[in-house]
């Protein structure tokens, strides 16, 4: 007869399961109030949208109302996810990471930090979508919207890859670095390629204001990110979580409202011509 080593018998991490994690955020009424919210503002902005944009005829005009509207839809799918725990989890952090000696839970037969990293998933579908918009609006060519909206889906994968990575603190940070170079090229597109093709196209008014909600908005996220739970931990679960959530009221519904508003009021500037049906905005060959 084998004797196994004391060693063997060392219980190993369990992972709580949907149920544990969906009645975790029930009881901690910060982090609850922070997803329920945002479902609540998902639907609201979604029919306050398609009220708005009735009547419209053009079909660029409607893209750039569809496009809006995707940000929404998308949203209240995230935070369904996060709320059910579907798409949060309870991740061991790596050796030397702040939350360790504070910010870590036990939920079911798990210990760590509560992660929202279904956030930064749907992130790579909503943002597109508001990038498109802006886009449109400024009047960019493909080759503009394409860069600005593949750097943005890197920007969000490798985001989701910096909260997700366990095995060492030094490659978290190394996603993080990486994910912020990703997002200097959404920034150049942002407030140099496009307002300039706005001024061009006439709705630099409108592209104005929505650059400079965006971008300020944007550039809070990753700080939320170095500060909350994930990053040096300075801020606890429930603080991190209403902070995107506050962002994102602001960068996804306000935004969705004064482009949408602009488009419905003043649709001939955002009008499509004759050959869009046909090309799709894309210029026919000579041959
Ligand atoms: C992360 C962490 C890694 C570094 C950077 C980030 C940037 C995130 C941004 C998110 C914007 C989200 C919006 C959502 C609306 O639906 C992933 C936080 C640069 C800019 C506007």
């Amino acid at each position: 007869m084998s004797t196994l080593p004391a060693t063997a018998f060392v219980p190993l991490q369990e992972a709580a399961s949907q149920r544990e994690i969906f009645e975790y955020v029930l009881g901690d009424t910060l982090l609850a109030s922070s997803l329920y919210a945002n479902i609540a503002l998902a639907g609201l902005s979604i029919l306050l949208f398609v009220w708005m944009a009735r009547g419209l005829e053009d079909p660029r005009a409607k893209l750039i109302v569809a496009a809006t509207l995707v940000v929404p839809v998308v949203s209240l799918a995230s935070y369904t996810g996060l709320a059910s725990g579907l798409t949060t989890g309870i991740l061991e952090m790596p050796p030397g990471h702040p939350a360790v000696d504070g910010a870590y839970v036990t939920v079911g037969g798990a210990e760590g930090v509560v992660s929202l990293w279904g956030r930064y998933l749907t992130w790579a579908l909503s943002t597109p979508a508001i990038l498109l918009a802006l886009g449109l609006l400024a009047g960019s060519n493909l080759t503009k919207l394409f860069t600005a909206i593949v750097f943005d889906i890197a920007m969000c994968v490798t985001g989701l890859a910096a909260a997700l990575t366990t095995s060492s603190l030094a490659l978290r940070w190394f996603w993080f670095g990486m994910s912020c170079t990703f997002f200097v090229v959404v920034l150049y597109v942002l407030l140099v390629e496009w307002p300039a093709d706005a001024a061009e196209t006439g709705t630099d008014d409108v592209f104005g204001t929505l650059k400079y909600l965006t971008v300020v908005m944007w550039l809070a996220y990753p700080v939320v990110w170095a500060l909350g739970v994930e990053g040096l931990a300075l801020l606890p679960v429930g603080v991190t979580s209403w902070a995107y959530s506050g962002l994102d009221i602001v960068a996804k519904y306000v935004f969705g409202f004064l482009v949408i508003r602009y488009v419905a009021d003043e649709p001939a500037s955002v009008t499509a011509d004759a050959g869009y049906g046909a090309t799709g905005g894309v210029a026919p060959a000579d041959d």
